[in-house]
């Protein structure tokens, strides 16, 4: 029943029936205690991973400073030489890890599989990248004078990563750190550990191919303890962090105290504008896809749904028809469009939320509810729903990582653009209209206050070269493309006099 080539895939990456959460870099170990990861499609238990104890994580400290003195001195072109060869890998495993990640983490196989790629592009774009890490020249105010800026790695980057993304976010970080001379050491979801073991597996590969010392990329699978001490950490000089706002803030002010840098990704409440010109069919699909995929998992999932007045009840029953027609079910099963939630814990908040929803006079024109019986014994599935609500409830102020809808009916685009702001996250947000207008207006600096707008393409679904990340309390980080690998730096300006004289700026006079 179970298989789907699962087992054969579980193989070729690495991963036993009893595997050790902490690696350097090379040989796995651990001394923590074991935790379990079952796979929330068919309930299985996949594997027993023992987690990384205190002593592991000063092992893995210790060997990533060593290392990061040893990886710096290697010029960047050759550090993205590294991970060409990771994206590499990633092109011969991809069939294998989308697959883990499908069974694990519980998206559909083509989601798992484009998961992959996006590590695989991340890779492509790293790669380039370390042949342009530019800084500027300045002309000095001083004669004889010449001054300019580089870009120097900071040392260790410590990436802590969400379950939804189990590889991708991983990717993101590490390519980018990489090239910049970092070493990286990732905390993975404790929901999605075998991904984790899996990527270093990969990992493992390159560094042993290349002769690296180990400590350039390390691992470990720990719970919060462990990685509360990352994040007190002064040996580390950056976090990056995805997950909830709730930990976001704490891991902000601790590494603002010790004055680290942090990357934050935090939750998101995103909304598709739906106007009155917009294209009904594109807006539909895009909506259902922003909703429904990955289970409504996706930082970029879309929760809300913005309809002008005269379209409002004609998408309302197209989206009534359309949830309908989806197949929920096992996500390995390419037949299925909808795959189940993380676990049981996930499947108890989407029940409360749509309590109170209800509570505060939510109507429901999708019912949800759990499914049960024959292909749904994980406990995980849940029906996708819609409710017509207001702006203002308490719950549609709150991200419910789950695949539940809300509609809000508007008039004016200005009305709809200040609902689509009017949440405390500000993550991704789209706006679906044939009207130039309409359209300038929302991308306008009156218009969605997110790190991500987009015009006639629904809120998830990022591509890899442009900026990720959003503003308010989704935290202000952006991670992988266009300029954000500087946050991987720091920034150095240096003068240099190559005269007999000692001029001071500002025309300061100091004779002795
Ligand atoms: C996330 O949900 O944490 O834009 C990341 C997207 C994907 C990344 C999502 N490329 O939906």
């Amino acid at each position: 029943v179970k298989d789907f080539g699962i087992e054969k895939s579980l193989k070729n990456l690495g991963i036993k029936d009893e595997n050790k959460g902490t690696s350097k870099g090379g040989q796995f170990f651990a001394s923590g205690k074991t935790i379990e990861s079952y796979s929330p499609s068919d309930g299985r238990l996949i594997a027993r991973i023992k987690t990384s104890g205190e002593s592991d994580y000063d092992q893995v400290i210790e060997t990533a400073q060593k290392a990061s003195k040893e990886f710096r001195m290697i010029p960047a072109p050759k550090r993205g030489e590294i991970v060409r060869q990771l994206g590499q890998k990633l092109r011969e495993y991809k069939d294998d890890l989308g697959k883990l990640v499908s069974y694990e983490m519980g998206k559909s196989l083509q989601e798992g599989l484009g998961e992959v790629q996006e590590m695989i592009d991340i890779c492509d774009f790293a790669v380039g990248l370390s042949r342009q890490l530019h800084g500027y020249t300045m002309h000095s105010e001083r004669p004889g004078h010449r001054m300019y800026e580089q870009y120097h790695p900071i040392g260790i980057v410590s990436v802590i990563t969400a379950f939804n993304f189990p590889v991708a976010v991983w990717a993101w970080n590490t390519a980018l750190a990489w090239i910049c001379g970092n070493v990286t050491i990732w905390k993975p979801s404790e929901k999605t550990p075998l991904c984790a073991i899996a990527c270093q597996n990969i990992m493992i590969e390159v560094l042993k191919e290349n002769n690296l010392p180990e400590g350039v990329s390390s691992v470990l699978v720990a719970d919060h303890e462990i990685g509360q001490k990352l994040v007190d950490d002064k040996r580390i000089a950056m976090v990056s962090f995805t997950g909830s706002t709730r930990v976001g803030r704490m891991v902000s002010s601790k590494v603002a105290e010790r004055f680290g840098k942090s990357i934050l990704e935090l939750g998101g409440n995103n909304a598709i504008i739906i106007s009155k010109d917009a294209d009904l069919d594109m807006s539909i699909i895009g909506a259902v896809f922003g909703a429904v995929g990955t289970a409504g998992q996706r930082c970029t999932s879309t929760r809300r749904l913005i309809i002008h007045e005269s379209v409002y009840e004609e998408v309302k029953n197209r989206l009534v028809k359309a949830y309908g027609q989806l197949k929920i079910g096992n996500p390995l099963d390419e037949n299925m469009h909808v795959g189940p939630l993380i676990d049981v814990d996930a499947v108890n908040q989407y029940q409360a939320a749509i309590e109170k929803c209800k509570k505060e006079g939510g109507k429901f024109v999708v019912e949800g509810g759990v499914l049960s019986g024959e292909n749904y014994e994980s406990g995980c599935y849940v029906k996708p729903c819609i409710a017509e609500v207001e702006n203002s409830f308490e719950i549609v102020q709150h991200e419910t990582f789950a695949p539940i809808l809300y509609l809000i009916k508007y008039t004016t685009l200005e009305e709809a653009i200040a609902i689509q702001n009017d949440v405390p996250q500000g993550l991704s947000s789209a706006i679906m209209t044939q009207n130039l207008r309409e359209a300038e207006l929302f991308l306008s600096q009156a218009g969605s206050d997110c790190g991500i707008a987009n015009v006639n393409i629904g809120t998830s679904g990022a591509e890899i070269g442009g900026a990720f990340g959003g503003e308010k309390e989704t935290g202000g980080g952006r991670e992988s493309g266009s300029d954000v690998w500087k946050y991987y730096m720091r920034r150095q300006t240096n003068t240099i006099n190559y005269t007999a004289q000692l001029p001071l700026a500002q025309g300061i006079k100091f004779d002795l």
